[in-house]
Protein backbone atom coordinates (compact mmCIF):
# COMPACT_ATOMS: atom_id res chain seq x y z
CA UNK A 1 0.00 0.00 0.00
CA UNK A 2 0.91 3.40 -0.66
CA UNK A 3 1.45 5.74 2.08
CA UNK A 4 1.23 9.69 2.28
CA UNK A 5 3.39 10.72 5.14
CA UNK A 6 2.61 13.34 7.24
CA UNK A 7 1.61 15.26 10.03
CA UNK A 8 -1.24 17.59 8.92
CA UNK A 9 -4.61 17.10 8.56
CA UNK A 10 -5.63 19.34 5.55
CA UNK A 11 -2.28 17.99 3.32
CA UNK A 12 -4.12 14.30 4.17
CA UNK A 13 -7.38 15.77 3.24
CA UNK A 14 -6.69 16.94 -0.40
CA UNK A 15 -4.62 13.68 -0.76
CA UNK A 16 -7.31 11.23 0.18
CA UNK A 17 -9.68 13.81 -1.95
CA UNK A 18 -7.12 13.42 -5.25
CA UNK A 19 -5.94 9.94 -4.47
CA UNK A 20 -8.93 8.10 -3.45
CA UNK A 21 -8.40 4.64 -2.52
CA UNK A 22 -4.05 4.54 -3.56
CA UNK A 23 -3.56 6.26 -1.02
CA UNK A 24 -3.58 5.61 2.95
CA UNK A 25 -2.73 8.51 5.44
CA UNK A 26 0.37 7.51 7.98
CA UNK A 27 1.17 10.01 10.82
CA UNK A 28 5.05 9.92 11.27
CA UNK A 29 7.07 13.41 11.75
CA UNK A 30 9.99 12.86 9.63
CA UNK A 31 12.91 14.47 10.43
CA UNK A 32 12.54 17.90 8.58
CA UNK A 33 16.32 19.34 7.79
CA UNK A 34 16.73 23.10 7.69
CA UNK A 35 17.84 23.37 3.79
CA UNK A 36 16.77 26.01 1.15
CA UNK A 37 14.91 24.04 -0.93
CA UNK A 38 11.87 22.05 -0.53
CA UNK A 39 13.06 19.29 -2.74
CA UNK A 40 15.96 18.68 -0.33
CA UNK A 41 13.70 18.64 2.06
CA UNK A 42 11.31 16.04 0.77
CA UNK A 43 13.54 13.78 -0.65
CA UNK A 44 15.34 13.42 2.55
CA UNK A 45 11.80 12.69 3.84
CA UNK A 46 10.84 10.56 2.26
CA UNK A 47 14.25 8.34 2.29
CA UNK A 48 13.38 8.87 6.25
CA UNK A 49 9.77 7.99 6.06
CA UNK A 50 10.35 4.67 3.91
CA UNK A 51 12.78 3.26 6.64
CA UNK A 52 10.51 3.80 9.25
CA UNK A 53 7.47 2.78 7.17
CA UNK A 54 8.49 -0.50 5.22
CA UNK A 55 6.27 0.71 2.41
CA UNK A 56 6.46 3.00 -0.33
CA UNK A 57 5.65 6.38 0.51
CA UNK A 58 4.84 10.24 -0.52
CA UNK A 59 5.68 12.74 1.60
CA UNK A 60 4.85 16.45 0.28
CA UNK A 61 6.99 19.33 1.34
CA UNK A 62 5.42 23.01 1.14
CA UNK A 63 5.39 26.59 1.08
CA UNK A 64 4.58 30.04 0.45
CA UNK A 65 6.97 32.47 -1.56
CA UNK A 66 6.14 36.22 -0.73
CA UNK A 67 7.29 38.44 -3.99
CA UNK A 68 8.11 41.15 -2.23
CA UNK A 69 10.46 39.21 0.54
CA UNK A 70 12.28 37.44 -2.47
CA UNK A 71 10.93 34.37 -1.72
CA UNK A 72 10.67 34.03 2.04
CA UNK A 73 9.09 32.24 4.21
CA UNK A 74 9.30 29.71 1.41
CA UNK A 75 10.84 26.63 3.17
CA UNK A 76 10.73 27.93 6.23
CA UNK A 77 7.00 28.15 6.37
CA UNK A 78 5.86 25.78 8.72
CA UNK A 79 8.48 27.47 11.56
CA UNK A 80 7.26 31.29 10.41
CA UNK A 81 3.47 29.77 10.56
CA UNK A 82 4.27 28.62 14.04
CA UNK A 83 6.42 31.82 15.55
CA UNK A 84 4.81 34.43 13.53
CA UNK A 85 1.47 32.89 12.46
CA UNK A 86 -0.62 33.51 9.46
CA UNK A 87 -2.07 36.82 10.31
CA UNK A 88 1.13 38.44 11.25
CA UNK A 89 2.30 37.50 7.85
CA UNK A 90 -0.42 38.61 5.91
CA UNK A 91 -0.26 42.11 7.51
CA UNK A 92 3.86 42.36 7.02
CA UNK A 93 3.64 41.02 3.42
CA UNK A 94 0.10 43.52 2.67
CA UNK A 95 2.45 46.54 3.58
CA UNK A 96 4.81 45.74 0.97
CA UNK A 97 3.50 47.22 -2.37
CA UNK A 98 4.10 43.46 -3.94
CA UNK A 99 1.16 41.35 -3.18
CA UNK A 100 2.32 38.90 -5.51
CA UNK A 101 3.02 35.16 -4.08
CA UNK A 102 3.13 31.63 -5.27
CA UNK A 103 2.55 28.46 -3.29
CA UNK A 104 4.64 25.33 -3.85
CA UNK A 105 4.70 21.82 -3.21
CA UNK A 106 7.02 18.96 -3.56
CA UNK A 107 5.98 15.47 -3.79
CA UNK A 108 8.72 12.61 -2.70
CA UNK A 109 8.06 9.12 -3.72
CA UNK A 110 10.51 6.50 -1.99
CA UNK A 111 9.99 2.73 -2.21
CA UNK A 112 13.87 1.86 -1.85
CA UNK A 113 14.18 0.48 -5.26
CA UNK A 114 15.93 2.46 -8.33
CA UNK A 115 14.03 3.79 -11.08
CA UNK A 116 14.24 4.03 -14.76
CA UNK A 117 16.80 6.06 -15.74
CA UNK A 118 15.01 6.79 -19.11
CA UNK A 119 14.97 10.26 -20.04
CA UNK A 120 11.77 12.60 -19.20
CA UNK A 121 11.11 15.45 -20.79
CA UNK A 122 10.96 18.72 -19.64
CA UNK A 123 7.62 19.11 -17.89
CA UNK A 124 6.03 22.48 -18.72
CA UNK A 125 2.68 22.28 -17.33
CA UNK A 126 3.20 24.59 -14.15
CA UNK A 127 4.28 27.47 -16.90
CA UNK A 128 1.10 26.92 -19.08
CA UNK A 129 -1.23 29.91 -18.57
CA UNK A 130 -0.06 31.12 -15.64
CA UNK A 131 2.10 33.64 -14.55
CA UNK A 132 3.94 32.33 -11.78
CA UNK A 133 6.06 34.46 -9.45
CA UNK A 134 9.92 34.39 -10.07
CA UNK A 135 10.55 32.01 -7.45
CA UNK A 136 8.32 29.99 -8.55
CA UNK A 137 9.12 29.95 -12.37
CA UNK A 138 13.23 29.45 -11.53
CA UNK A 139 12.04 25.96 -10.06
CA UNK A 140 8.80 24.98 -10.86
CA UNK A 141 9.26 22.60 -13.10
CA UNK A 142 11.65 19.44 -11.81
CA UNK A 143 10.37 16.44 -11.78
CA UNK A 144 13.45 14.31 -10.94
CA UNK A 145 15.55 11.52 -9.90
CA UNK A 146 17.92 11.80 -6.87
CA UNK A 147 19.84 8.79 -6.79
CA UNK A 148 23.51 9.26 -5.27
CA UNK A 149 24.48 6.56 -2.61
CA UNK A 150 21.36 7.10 -1.04
CA UNK A 151 17.94 5.75 -1.72
CA UNK A 152 16.71 6.99 -5.02
CA UNK A 153 13.35 9.53 -4.71
CA UNK A 154 11.61 11.10 -7.18
CA UNK A 155 10.57 14.02 -7.22
CA UNK A 156 6.93 15.73 -8.71
CA UNK A 157 6.55 19.69 -7.98
CA UNK A 158 3.22 21.74 -8.56
CA UNK A 159 3.11 25.57 -8.10
CA UNK A 160 0.32 27.88 -7.98
CA UNK A 161 0.54 32.25 -8.33
CA UNK A 162 -1.58 34.25 -6.41
CA UNK A 163 -1.69 37.30 -3.89
CA UNK A 164 -1.84 38.12 -0.31
CA UNK A 165 -5.36 39.50 0.84
CA UNK A 166 -7.34 40.24 3.94
CA UNK A 167 -7.74 36.44 5.23
CA UNK A 168 -11.53 35.25 4.14
CA UNK A 169 -12.87 32.00 4.30
CA UNK A 170 -12.67 29.12 7.23
CA UNK A 171 -11.82 26.02 4.42
CA UNK A 172 -8.46 24.72 3.60
CA UNK A 173 -5.38 25.24 6.22
CA UNK A 174 -2.08 27.63 6.96
CA UNK A 175 -1.97 30.35 4.44
CA UNK A 176 -5.01 29.56 3.27
CA UNK A 177 -7.32 32.21 4.35
CA UNK A 178 -4.46 35.23 2.99
CA UNK A 179 -3.88 33.53 -0.60
CA UNK A 180 -6.10 34.60 -3.11
CA UNK A 181 -6.34 33.07 -6.61
CA UNK A 182 -8.27 34.47 -9.18
CA UNK A 183 -10.62 36.66 -6.58
CA UNK A 184 -11.01 33.52 -4.58
CA UNK A 185 -8.66 32.60 -1.26
CA UNK A 186 -8.27 29.27 -1.10
CA UNK A 187 -9.76 28.91 2.63
CA UNK A 188 -13.25 29.85 0.49
CA UNK A 189 -12.70 26.64 -1.98
CA UNK A 190 -13.49 23.22 -1.19
CA UNK A 191 -10.35 20.33 -1.32
CA UNK A 192 -11.51 19.43 -4.50
CA UNK A 193 -11.90 23.18 -6.04
CA UNK A 194 -8.52 23.56 -4.46
CA UNK A 195 -6.86 20.60 -5.58
CA UNK A 196 -7.97 21.32 -8.98
CA UNK A 197 -5.48 24.62 -9.23
CA UNK A 198 -3.10 24.15 -6.52
CA UNK A 199 0.40 23.58 -5.88
CA UNK A 200 -0.70 20.26 -4.29
CA UNK A 201 -3.20 19.12 -7.13
CA UNK A 202 -0.35 19.80 -9.82
CA UNK A 203 2.08 17.75 -8.02
CA UNK A 204 -0.13 14.51 -6.97
CA UNK A 205 -1.46 14.92 -10.80
CA UNK A 206 1.94 14.56 -11.91
CA UNK A 207 2.62 11.63 -9.60
CA UNK A 208 -0.61 10.12 -10.00
CA UNK A 209 -0.01 9.77 -13.47
CA UNK A 210 3.46 8.97 -13.81
CA UNK A 211 2.53 5.99 -10.60
CA UNK A 212 -0.30 4.79 -12.83
CA UNK A 213 2.51 4.64 -15.72
CA UNK A 214 4.91 3.00 -13.90
P1 LIG B 1 4.16 17.62 7.40
O1 LIG B 1 5.55 18.14 7.22
O2 LIG B 1 4.01 16.68 8.57
O3 LIG B 1 3.61 17.04 6.14
P2 LIG B 1 3.57 20.42 7.83
O4 LIG B 1 2.31 21.15 8.16
O5 LIG B 1 4.76 20.68 8.67
O6 LIG B 1 3.22 18.87 7.75
P3 LIG B 1 4.97 21.58 5.56
O7 LIG B 1 6.27 21.55 6.26
O8 LIG B 1 4.97 21.17 4.13
O9 LIG B 1 3.88 20.70 6.31
O10 LIG B 1 4.25 22.98 5.65
C1 LIG B 1 4.90 24.17 5.50
C2 LIG B 1 4.02 25.29 5.92
O11 LIG B 1 3.24 25.70 4.82
C3 LIG B 1 3.05 25.01 7.05
O12 LIG B 1 2.99 26.20 7.83
C4 LIG B 1 1.74 24.73 6.36
O13 LIG B 1 0.64 25.12 7.14
C5 LIG B 1 1.88 25.61 5.12
N1 LIG B 1 1.21 25.00 3.98
C6 LIG B 1 1.58 23.90 3.30
N2 LIG B 1 0.72 23.62 2.31
C7 LIG B 1 -0.23 24.59 2.36
C8 LIG B 1 -1.40 24.84 1.65
O14 LIG B 1 -1.80 24.03 0.66
N3 LIG B 1 -2.13 25.90 1.98
C9 LIG B 1 -1.77 26.72 2.98
N4 LIG B 1 -0.68 26.54 3.72
C10 LIG B 1 0.09 25.48 3.43
NA1 LIG C 1 6.56 19.61 8.28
Amino acid sequence: MLRYVTTNEGKVREAEEYLRDEVDAFEYDYTEIQADSLEAVAAHGAREAFEHVGEPVIVDDAGLFLDGFDGFPGPYSAYVEDTLGVERVGRLARREDEPRAAFRCVIAYCDGEPFDASPEPVDLDDRRGHDLSAEARSTATTDDTIAGTALPVKLFTGAVPGRIVEPRGNGGFGYDPIFEHDGTTFAEMTAAEKNAISHRGRALGKFAEWFAGR
